[in-house]
């Protein structure tokens, strides 16, 4: 089972490296404007995680650079992921809104439609 799961990582991994869509062109003021706006936004993950990949690739597109946390190797991500979202589970996007008010938000469509919503249209930060 460790094998298979090694196995699948390491394929999940070399398909990100190939496959990785090309990010989005804005203007210089309207990322400055996105970087802003994602410094609030976290996401947990697992790097070999296909659901995570998924919305590693929806940034990508979208040309944000969230950051990011490795629940599966960081301890301290880990306890906050189960802390702040209740849940040992993976993608986890942690918003936090002009209040402090923190939302934890777990699967990954949903995390894909939020990012889209708020990112698609150059205004919408
Ligand atoms: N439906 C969820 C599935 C997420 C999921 O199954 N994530 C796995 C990792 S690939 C997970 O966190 N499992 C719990 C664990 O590994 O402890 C989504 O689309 O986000």
């Amino acid at each position: 089972m460790a094998v298979i799961r090694w196995f699948l990582g390491i394929l999940i991994l070399s398909y990100e490296k190939v496959a990785s869509p090309k990010g989005v062109q804005r203007s210089s003021e309207q990322q400055v404007a996105i970087d802003e706006a994602t410094k609030s936004l976290t996401l947990y993950q697992y790097k070999a995680c296909p659901f995570c990949l998924k919305v590693r690739f929806a940034m990508k597109r979208q040309s944000l650079a969230i950051e990011t946390k490795d629940a599966k190797r960081s301890e301290l991500a880990r306890a906050e992921l189960l802390a702040g979202g209740g849940l040992l589970k993976v993608p986890c996007l942690k918003i936090v809104d002009n209040q402090g008010a923190e939302t934890w938000m777990y699967e990954s469509s949903d995390i894909i439609s939020y990012l889209n919503q708020r990112f698609d249209a150059p205004v919408a930060v």
